[in-house]
């Protein structure tokens, strides 16, 4: 398939490396490198475009003139290369959503930066968009800076606001990443018919996408399960989670689309009552409480139990997630989902769970355990997520031909 290219570009510190990171996946290669690392071009498997870092081109005159310069001389090696797609496609301007006096700042400079472009379109990517309240009044205001010029409202086809990496607000709670697969598929939208991916690669390549993403969100709950987990009185009820869990799914439902109707409440409001007060999670927290032959201090092993009851369900409610996405089960599909989780708490969550308790007892101090747990919990519960997903030829199987496969996301 021919690449598209995308150029990026936004002043120092924004998140665009963070960005390109993030949309591109782990197994990004750098393609190309201009002097003074003013340009560097990067690829991967995941995405059907090419990433072009083109650094502050809103900086002094100079400098964008260099940085100009190092493109058009990119599009030349490429044109020499035999490579037709030498040229840009679409820009992503990115603007940070911190500040929202520096928006309309920033917007003025996105027309004097993208001015050698005249025609191509350009996406505004509000990065660092950390608060989820204040982005839809941030989208508006950018959408109105981008009214009063007129190339602006002609090439800028989307404005999304993006959290690229999970941000930390404290121990317990994070604002998880958002807007990633918008941001692909509106850049694919964007890209002219020959280098346009068709509608079920992207569909692929944007599932790809958001099962790391989902990853990342499960690894940020699963440390708060930790924190909050490590009391020294047994656990007996995973009512303690209540929060985390609420957050964690709620992330994951957003990030596949799932809605806020009466159907999804619905469906949220099961799958966390089967993380918190169900059958299965009392009788895998006994399960857990009662491996033979450990000595973990309460804390420890009950950090160790949180942790493994929200990085499961957190895998599991993404499966599901999956399955609805693709359309192979619907929002009503309740005691399915019900049944698909309940199953994986007593099969993966007492296996699983035993195994990273296993790990911890080989640990000495309790902070190294306490360290060690969310390595352990991470690798154990994706790792296991995998193999059932491929050792089963349901349409689980099916999924996991397209998805796992890539080393990258078995991450
Ligand atoms: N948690 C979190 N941190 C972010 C995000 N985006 C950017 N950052 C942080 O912001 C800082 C700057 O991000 P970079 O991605 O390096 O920004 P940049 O635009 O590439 O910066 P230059 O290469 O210097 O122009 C880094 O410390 C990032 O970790 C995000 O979505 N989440
Ligand atoms: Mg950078």
């Amino acid at each position: 398939m021919d690449y598209g290219n995308v150029l990026v570009i936004g002043s120092a510190g924004v998140g665009k490396s963070t960005l390109i990171q993030t949309v591109l996946g782990s197994n990004v290669t750098v393609s190309y490198e201009g002097n003074r690392n003013q340009l560097a071009v990067y690829e991967s498997l995941s995405v059907p475009f090419r990433v072009i870092d083109a650094g502050d081109l809103g900086g002094p005159l100079l400098a964008r003139r260099k940085t100009a310069s190092s493109i058009k001389r990119w599009s030349q090696d490429n044109a020499l290369d035999g490579d037709e797609n030498n040229d840009i496609h679409v820009i992503w301007f990115c603007v940070e959503g911190k500040s929202r006096k520096l928006i309309r700042e920033q917007i003025s400079r996105l027309a004097s930066a993208t001015a050698l472009w005249r025609h191509i379109p350009i996406i505004v990517v509000i990065t660092k968009s950390y608060s989820s309240l204040e982005r839809d009044e941030n989208v508006a205001l950018v959408q109105e800076a981008c009214a009063h010029r007129r190339r602006l409202r002609e090439n800028v086809r989307a404005v999304i606001p993006v959290v690229a990496a999970t941000y930390q607000l404290n121990s317990t709670s994070f604002a998880a990443p958002t807007g990633i697969p918008e941001l692909i598929a509106a850049t694919n939208d964007a890209m002219p018919e020959g280098v346009r991916a068709a509608g079920a690669d992207i569909a692929e390549f944007t599932l790809k996408r958001r099962r790391s993403v989902a990853r990342s969100i499960v690894a940020a709950s699963t440390a708060a399960a930790i924190t909050v987990g490590a009391v020294p009185i047994p656990i007996s009820d995973a009512l303690i989670l209540t929060p985390i869990e609420t957050a964690e799914i709620n992330a994951l439902a957003t990030l596949y689309g799932i809605g806020k109707g009466s159907a999804s409440r619905q469906l949220l409001s099961t799958i966390l009552e089967v993380g918190t007060v169900s059958t299965a999670a009392k009788a895998a927290i006994s399960a857990l409480k009662a491996i033979p032959g450990i000595n973990l201090a309460a804390s420890v092993l009950n950090a160790a139990i949180a942790g493994s009851i929200v990085a499961a369900m957190g895998e599991g409610t993404m499966r599901a997630f999956e399955h609805i996405y693709q359309g192979d089960k619907t929002l009503d599909d309740v005691e399915w989902v019900k049944g698909f989780l309940e199953s994986r708490l007593s099969k993966e969550l007492i296996g699983g769970g035993t195994e990273v308790v296993g790990a911890l007892a080989g640990l000495g101090s309790d902070k190294d355990q306490k360290r060690a747990l969310l390595s352990v919990l991470s690798r154990v519960f994706s790792a296991k997520s995998s193999q059932t997903a491929s050792s089963k030829e349901s349409d689980a199987a099916k999924l996991a031909k397209g998805v796992v496969a890539k080393p990258e996301d078995a991450e």
